[in-house]
């Protein structure tokens, strides 16, 4: 089964999208996500320029192989563009894997765990308000677990407050745009915001916050203790990634669990983190952290700790990476949720898939390999536009992590 074509599509049906394209001399083909939010085009000249020769004729069943020959083979290993590079060339092969055995991809990976995978929505208003109306939108809709991000009183924009009710994009185009940041305004005010989610809601409800990195370990581990009574099913990035010491500090303080690791490329990222158990989640997902075959191998290591996984799944990480995430979903003992941040129509009709969501779970489908398609033709209405994700400054001007 050679690989005889590879081709990489790049398209924007409302954001950037790259997806890679596998044919087999069998004419079977399949695909995988290479998008990097508001650097794809780095992934693009890496597939293009260095990867795809190096795939022309290789047998596509060879799947961990050609992991560890493309992962290897680099020498200037890791990172995320060429982790996101091998991600896609992964999920494309176990694509075709499925389509060749006529099986869905998670009948590969050990079948299904659980009937359904649970996914988590993504509430957003400008105010305290506004917040509370978008989580009982979401619950109405079936959801059980819902993240809640809010407008910070005396900030102009912060993250995860974005148009759409439904879904969010903060990559724009043009040059970043820059947001104004003030910790202490937002360390004043997110308690409140969940104990008024709490009051609307009662317990029974997940609620989950994203920090999206923007706090020191010792303010984190405040926030952490702070939001306590309102027993959140996790706060995300509470500091850097990178800060990984700064774990150790929170964990010291507080009972309030954490998530972590949507930017990491590798296990290599996550292993202390995991083995110490600094963190509850391991947020790292098939795009960005080298594909089903690597993202496996970080889930079999953090269920030794006990540690659960939450894939990201925001609207930058394409249908084509959702479907192959659902598939390892249903599959992964350690399964702990989905992020679930809906596509734009035109998304949806730019990727056709059999995945499906319904009373706040979803499910892959049953076609044949990861059950998504692109349409080439649509694709092309849609080229691409150059879009930044924000920069953002605290108030005297100093750079600050967004
Ligand atoms: C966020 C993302 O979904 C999340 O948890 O962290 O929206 C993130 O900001 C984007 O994926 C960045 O491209
Ligand atoms: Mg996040």
């Amino acid at each position: 089964m050679r690989i005889v074509d590879a081709r990489v599509i790049v398209c924007s049906p409302g954001r950037n999208f790259v997806t890679l394209k596998l044919v087999t001399e069998d004419g079977l083909y399949g695909l995988g996500d290479a998008t990097l939010n508001g650097r794809e085009l780095a992934v693009v000249s890496y597939l293009q320029d260095h990867v795809v020769p190096l795939l022309i004729g290789r047998d596509a069943r060879r799947i961990e192989d050609t992991w560890q020959y493309l992962y290897k083979g680099a020498y200037w290993r890791g990172g995320p563009v060429g982790m996101t590079a091998i991600a896609s060339v992964d999920m494309a092969l176990w694509d075709i894997l499925g389509k060749a055995a006529n099986v869905p991809v998670y009948r590969l990976l050990g079948g299904a765990s659980r009937e359904a995978v649970m996914v988590y929505g993504h509430a957003n208003g400008k105010d305290v308000e506004e917040t509370v109306a978008a989580t009982a939108h979401y619950l109405e809709l079936g959801y059980k677990a819902v993240r809640a991000q809010c407008g910070i009183p005396g900030l102009a924009s912060t993250y995860g407050v974005g148009r759409g009710g439904m879904f969010y994009e903060p990559a724009e185009p043009g040059l970043p745009p820059e947001n104004v940041w003030s910790t202490e305004k937002y360390l004043s005010f997110v308690p409140s915001l969940f104990a008024r989610l709490r009051e609307e809601f009662g317990p029974e409800p997940h609620l989950l916050h994203d920090v999206h990195h923007r706090l020191t370990p010792i303010e984190a581990a405040r926030l952490g203790k702070a939001l306590e009574p309102c027993h959140l099913f996790w706060m995300e990035d509470p500091v850097p990634a990178e800060v990984q010491d700064g774990f150790r500090l929170i964990r010291h303080h507080t009972t309030t669990p954490i998530a972590v690791g949507e930017v990491f490329s590798s296990i290599f990222d996550c292993r202390h983190l995991i083995q110490e158990q600094l963190i509850d989640y391991i947020r790292s997902t098939v795009v960005h952290a080298g594909g089903l075959t690597h993202l496996r191998k970080i889930a079999h290591l953090a269920e030794m700790y006990r540690v659960r996984t939450g894939c990201h799944g925001a609207t930058d990480l394409s249908p084509v990476c959702m479907a192959a995430a659902l598939h390892f979903d249903l599959s992964v003992h350690n399964f702990g949720i989905q992020e679930y941040m809906r596509h734009t129509d035109e998304t949806d009709q730019v990727f056709p898939h059999a995945y499906s969501f319904e009373d706040g779970y979803m499910h892959p489908g049953d076609a044949p390999g990861l059950g998504v398609d692109i349409d080439e033709a649509l694709a092309a209405q849609y080229p691409y536009a150059r879009a930044y994700l924000p920069v953002n400054r605290r108030e005297d001007g100093t750079a600050h992590d967004w």
